[in-house]
């Protein structure tokens, strides 16, 4: 069964010293470099958002970082401005070895709406492409890391779970943002969905 690893979001503004820092996010590149090594099939996906996006907060009158409000009519956290398209902080950690991917897909173009899944905008049915491009190559499974663990890491499980691929995270090779209880409900929807989590030994 061909298998596609697929790092989600491994980005400066998520890593210490980011505008929306994941604590050690920085600490799983060295993990991320060894699996895209020895993985088949290699996708970096990379939030990557215009200026006026709607998920920031700075876009709402009123309205603080990690207060909620609607993005295209989904209900959801609004972030500090983060992943802006073309900035040093929506590049790629420097440590990350990008050379090894097949494909680098952005998400989170549209300003009118979020896209935390790398399979589908957050109204559930804009598609990113990515699912017809892992099927072409005769994808069956995915290995999902990368950052933050409980918003785009869980989102795109959940997603590739429900299209049908056999799903495994790699929990040492992710880490949470863990904000007002987003990581205990990511691992419900995994959970939900099917997918496997590892837990992993020998991997750390
Ligand atoms: C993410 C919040 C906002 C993520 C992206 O990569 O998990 N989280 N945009
Ligand atoms: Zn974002």
């Amino acid at each position: 069964m061909t298998e596609a690893l697929i790092v989600v979001d491994l980005q400066n503004d998520f890593c210490p010293g980011g505008a929306l820092p994941v604590v050690d996010g920085d600490a799983i590149v060295p993990l991320v470099n060894r699996l895209l090594a020895q993985a088949s099939v290699r996708v970096l996906t990379q939030d990557w958002h215009p200026p006026q996006h709607r998920s920031f907060a700075a876009n709402h009158p009123a309205a603080k970082p990690f207060d909620r409000g609607l993005v295209g009519g989904v209900e959801q956290v609004l972030w500090p401005v983060h992943c802006v398209q073309g900035t040093s902080g929506a590049g790629f950690h420097p440590g990350l070895e990008t050379d090894w991917a097949d494909v680098i897909l952005r998400k989170g173009g549209n300003g009118a709406l979020d896209s935390y899944s790398a399979f589908f905008e957050n109204d559930r049915v804009t598609s990113t492409g990515l699912d017809g491009y892992l099927r072409s190559r005769g994808v069956e499974a995915v290995a999902v890391v990368g950052l933050a663990l409980d918003f785009c890491v869980a989102a795109t499980a959940v997603d590739a779970a429900r299209l049908g691929y056999r799903v495994r995270v790699i929990e040492p090779a992710c880490r949470a943002i863990d904000q007002a209880g987003a990581l205990a409900a990511g691992w419900a929807a995994m959970d939900d969905a099917g997918v496997t989590i590892e837990r992993g030994g020998v991997l750390r």
